[in-house]
């Protein structure tokens, strides 16, 4: 999908406050909001005014230089004056914004009289009776702010896990390079491939812990120091997101590990376990009196406790322990397993790219094959294919396919499923797809009984093969439409018809709930990434860590099945 202008006029929206919380020019914030209202309202998509090499400049009220950072997030980009704003602003001081009565004026008076940056320095102000001294605040808002607050509101925004990931990976590799170091890694939820994490939680294994501790707080990115003891530190970096490290002796790390990597129902568990056997289990190790039985490695631990290495992804409590103690641990579907990728889209519609650029790609990764899945005529911004445009992607694809062995490209298409549950293309041309993916982009709001009966409509039709990003959900920004997922996947058992995990880190869907039950249930789904640009399919690794939560194996994912067999599967009846 391109980049909406809901999207755009978000960021211009959040430029606006933080120059309003720094107390800027009030006309240059004024001028950012309207930007942003009037990017809000416009009826017509930014990106595609932009794409079409209209200029910008003849908006009411939108000068060049407003024009050019339009364009920029239009087009995908990061704006430099919304970077430097975050780096400056104090880490936590924009989540005051969501309490209410507080805009950038009163959150910029906060900051101005007594310091106040972050929620919990509020919750201490307020307990002290500080507020009442702020000018523009009085009892009012004072007991509306202890009502949010004693409801939770203000409670730090967890954290996509691909956009952890990119602070994870030179954090990590900071750490291992200082000295002594002899193994660093992320425990926590972000270990165990939840779909956001609330914090990162390092475990390292060093010959003594000062110069990591040294290093981490240190690190370029450290905005603020939190707690800093001996062998544990806090920190909060400046994008906001707060790391816990913890250095342990490397006769412990796998003990560390696994406490770390939690979760605590899973911890708990455990140590009940060990309990019972007159052990103990903590971070140092599981112990039988002063002695240790195990620790350097999980594996150890696992197996002194009597079973074999449970997977992160499984460490929920939620039956893992029982399956592993009946030796019954499904053996989850790995990388190397996947043969191909069933969802990506090309420069013809709203991807970065060529189809052979895609298919090279994806070569290089190892796959047999791709399906080139871009958007139909209805997703207007997306610039969606009509027939004819269709026909011709299908006969670019038999040519590419006849001059490029390595990889098989299949004809498919991303078609619209519309209100009454028709597909947006006639049969006349879904017919001579290899396969269709069909999605909902429009009436999220439909009530679940008509959202259901809308896709088992869609998937009457004969030609119907995949129902993409089954909720519609957004993380964070778009809650799931109501929808049947039992009653649509029976419905597709029936028809032979598959649903996907999308492997976009913002969608995610089916969650690892649904694979769960779509496993139960003997259905197979297909784990795609809706790719826009060649990079794009690496968030494959999204997609797997969701269905590994929700115990896929390689036998229950459509696409770690030859080419001959995915084709077989695919015809219907
Ligand atoms: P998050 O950060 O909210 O996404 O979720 P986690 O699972 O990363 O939780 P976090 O960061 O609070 O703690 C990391 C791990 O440390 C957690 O998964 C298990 C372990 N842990 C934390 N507190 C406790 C506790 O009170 N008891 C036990 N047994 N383990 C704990
Ligand atoms: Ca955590
Ligand atoms: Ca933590
Ligand atoms: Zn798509």
């Amino acid at each position: 999908m391109p980049i909406l202008n809901a999207e755009i006029a978000k960021q211009l929206e959040q430029v606006a406050d933080l120059l309003d919380i720094e107390g800027a020019n009030p006309f240059r914030v004024r001028a950012y909001r309207r930007a942003a209202r009037l990017i809000g309202e416009l009826p017509r998509n930014v990106a595609d005014m932009v794409a079409a090499g209209e200029s910008l400049d003849e908006l009411p009220g939108i000068g060049k230089d407003l024009a050019e950072k339009i364009a920029i997030l239009a087009r995908g980009g990061e704006l430099p004056i919304l970077k430097e704003l975050e780096r400056q602003a104090p880490p936590g001081i924009t989540a005051l914004l969501a309490l209410p009565g507080l805009g950038p004026k009163r959150v910029h008076a906060l900051y101005e009289a007594l310091g106040i940056d972050s929620v919990a320095k509020l919750a201490a102000a307020l307990e002290a009776g500080k507020l009442r001294d702020v000018p523009g605040f009085g009892p009012e808002i004072e007991a509306k702010l202890r009502r949010a607050l004693a409801e939770g509101a203000g409670q730090p925004q967890r954290t996509r896990l691909a956009v952890a990931e990119q602070t994870v990976t030179p954090l990590l590799a900071a750490l291992r390079s200082a000295e002594g170091v002899m193994a660093a890694e992320v425990a926590g939820s972000f270990r165990r491939r939840r779909e956001t994490v609330g914090d990162l939680d390092i475990v390292v294994a060093a010959e003594s812990p000062e110069p990591v501790m040294q290093r981490f707080t240190s690190y370029e990115d450290v905005a603020q120091v939190v707690e800093r003891g001996p062998t544990r530190a806090t920190v909060i970096l400046r994008g906001g997101l707060q790391v816990d490290l913890r250095v342990v002796p490397e006769e412990s790390f796998g003990a560390a590990l696994m406490y770390f990597t939690g979760s605590k129902a899973h911890n708990i568990a455990l140590r009940q376990i060990a309990v019972d056997h007159g052990w103990k289990l903590n971070e140092y190790g599981l112990f039988r009196g002063e002695r240790r039985l195990a620790g350097r490695t999980e594996a150890e631990v696992y197996q002194r406790l009597g079973f074999p290495f449970i997977p992160p992804e499984l460490r929920e409590d939620q039956g893992e322990i029982a399956a592993a103690r009946a030796g019954k641990l499904p053996k989850l579907v790995e990388a190397a397993e996947i043969r191909g990728d069933l969802h990506m889209h090309t420069n013809a519609t709203d991807g970065a790219a060529s189809i052979s650029a895609m298919a090279k790609a994806a070569a290089s990764l190892g796959y047999s094959y791709i399906a080139i899945t871009d958007h139909s005529k209805r997703v207007t911004m997306a610039h969606g294919l009509n027939e004819k445009r269709l026909a011709q992607q299908i006969e670019e694809i038999a040519r590419f396919n006849a001059t490029n062995p390595g990889i098989t490209v299949l004809a498919s298409i991303e078609v619209d499923i519309l209100e009454d549950g028709r597909l947006d293309l006639p049969d006349s041309i879904l017919k001579r797809l290899d396969l269709v993916v069909a999605s909902i982009h429009s009436r999220f709001e439909l009530p679940m009984e008509k959202q259901t009966e809308r896709v088992l409509r869609a998937m009457d039709n004969r030609y119907f093969n995949i129902f993409a990003h089954p909720t519609g959900r957004l993380i964070g920004t778009r809650p799931p439409y109501a929808i049947d997922m039992e009653r649509i996947m029976r419905g597709a058992l029936e028809r032979g018809c598959y649903l996907e995990v999308n492997g976009q880190p913002e969608r995610l869907d089916l969650t690892d709930v649904h694979c769960r039950l779509a496993k139960e249930l003997r259905l197979k789904v297909a784990i795609s990434t809706d790719a826009h640009r060649p990079e794009e399919l690496g968030f494959m690794r999204f997609g797997l860590g969701q269905a590994r939560r929700g115990w896929l194996e390689a036998e229950d994912v459509l696409n770690t099945r030859p080419l001959a067999e995915l084709r077989r599967l695919l015809k219907r009846s």
